[in-house]
């Protein structure tokens, strides 16, 4: 087992990975850009080292400065978190050359699913469903015109070098797919300094669905069940919960196994989640795979029992997982609160926090790295703190989340609590009858209410 890990991330997913560290008698050394001087990962770890100034890019992002504080605290190895450096192949790749373990999959791994062309070649050869669509890029209008005609309309163009929704368009009808397949490309050459666009069957309204696998480095991979994340704002997750309210035992069976599939077709080891879009007829389709541990690993750790980020270091550390029988409790809903305003279209909300009172209770989980005379520095995400609750079934969840949001007491900025105890009295919410679409097409937040 590890002595001592590096943890180069900062806010809540630092603070949670220190914990565990702790809790495994593991030491751990934070880094800290100027800006973060003050946070609490600094201030829990057993070591902290700073790296740079507050620009990620100088700092949380910049592979020599982490490396070298990896060297100076003698860490032999560095857990990533999630955002920055925690999907990238190359970061990878030099932790193993310096004989310092990088927490997650390999290099080679990590490349695969992240070229999205290759991600999907990978699940076709492994029988995972994923949308029909065009093997690989497009390059002219009139093989657009050829392939649409056949998949049939409508039709999703997507950039090549897109992700996270960026570099999308839908298109109903074929008069439109000139303008639409010219724009996408022009759009993605100077959005992505890469004008590759690859077309898919448009698969409309769907659900965003992910399974939670774990593999170790004796070709030994479990699936720990699925959480919905089909209320985002932007692509840009607001709420999750596990158990989905649209899964059914078979529905959940086909898709643990496709993603079990798609693992162990790339010999998966850590922690990796299988994300799906799912249609109203329950068909599902493959989306991507990240290697990475993912903000909204809570509500699987709640309804499993597991502790995820334990688990990525005993499978880094060559531990061997145990194949007993996943056995799911109850239901868990993650509310995301961000320092921004819903009043003033969720624009960031700079400032110090000078009130700030978490709801407590049973089955009431805060994941936070804010505090009293916390100042949120305008460097990074605007995710304060994570809103977790368990309960025996999802209309008690929601209670319980209803009633520890009353109870959230945050002053000094604006946060999206009010949004999240609106959309927790939302009748829609409630019957878990919504789609992505909906926080975008149909919910609306009203101030006064
Ligand atoms: C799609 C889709 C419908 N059909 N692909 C958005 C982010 C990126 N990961 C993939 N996304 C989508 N791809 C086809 N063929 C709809 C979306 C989508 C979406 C997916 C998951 C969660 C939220 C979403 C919001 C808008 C669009």
């Amino acid at each position: 087992m590890f002595d001592k890990i590096l943890i180069a991330n900062r806010g809540e997913i630092a603070l949670r990975i220190i914990r565990t560290c702790k809790e495994m008698d593991i030491k751990t050394v934070a880094v800290y850009s100027t800006a973060d001087t003050d946070s609490l990962h600094v201030k829990f770890a057993d070591e902290a080292v700073c790296i740079g100034p507050p620009p990620s890019r100088e700092s949380y992002l910049k592979i020599p400065s982490i490396l070298a504080a990896a060297e100076i605290t003698n860490a032999d190895a560095i857990h990533p978190g999630y955002g920055f450096l925690s999907e990238n192949a190359e970061f990878s790749r030099i932790c193993s050359e310096h004989d310092v373990k990088f927490i997650g999959p390999s290099p080679e791994m990590i490349s695969t699913m992240g070229d999205k062309a290759v991600a999907k070649k990978t699940m076709i050869k492994n029988n995972v469903p994923v949308v029909p669509g065009s093997d690989g890029e497009i390059d002219t209008y009139e093989e657009a015109k050829e392939l649409c005609d056949e998949i049939g309309y409508p039709v999703m163009i997507k950039a090549s070098a897109g992700g996270g929704g960026r570099g999308m368009r839908e298109v109903f009808e074929e008069s439109k797919l000139k303008q639409a397949f010219s724009t996408c490309r022009s759009e993605a050459e100077t959005g992505f300094n890469n004008p590759a666009v690859y077309i898919e069957k448009l698969v409309q309204n769907p659900h965003h669905v992910e399974i939670q696998i774990l593999g170790d480095q004796h070709g030994n991979i479990i699936h720990l069940g699925e959480r919905d994340c089909s209320l985002q704002r932007r692509h840009q997750k607001v709420l999750e919960e596990a158990p989905s309210p649209l899964m059914t035992p078979e529905l959940r069976e086909k898709m643990g196994a496709a993603a079990i599939n798609a693992a162990k077709a790339v010999d998966y080891e850590g922690a990796g989640t299988v994300e799906f879009l799912v249609d109203k007829n329950h068909d599902f389709y493959f989306m991507e795979m990240n290697t990475r541990i993912q903000v909204e690993h809570p509500v699987t750790e709640e309804i499993t029992n597991y502790d995820l980020v334990a688990e990525q270091i005993k499978a880094a550390a060559g531990q061997k997982l145990e194949d007993k029988p996943l056995k799911m409790r109850g239901h868990s809903i993650e509310c995301r609160i961000n320092a921004e305003d819903p009043e003033h279209n969720f624009r960031p909300s700079a400032g110090t926090i000078n009130v700030f009172h978490p709801p407590g209770g049973h089955s009431v989980r805060i994941d936070t790295h804010a505090y009293v005379g916390y100042r949120i520095p305008p460097h990074y995400d605007s995710m304060i703190a994570k809103l977790i609750v368990s309960a025996p079934t999802r209309k008690d969840a929601i209670n319980r989340m209803r009633r520890a949001l009353s109870e959230f007491v945050v002053e000094g900025i604006k946060t999206t609590i009010p949004y999240q105890l609106q959309l927790m009295n939302d009748e829609n919410f409630k019957k878990g009858t919504f789609n992505t679409h909906y926080l975008e097409s149909e919910f609306k937040y009203n101030p006064d209410n």
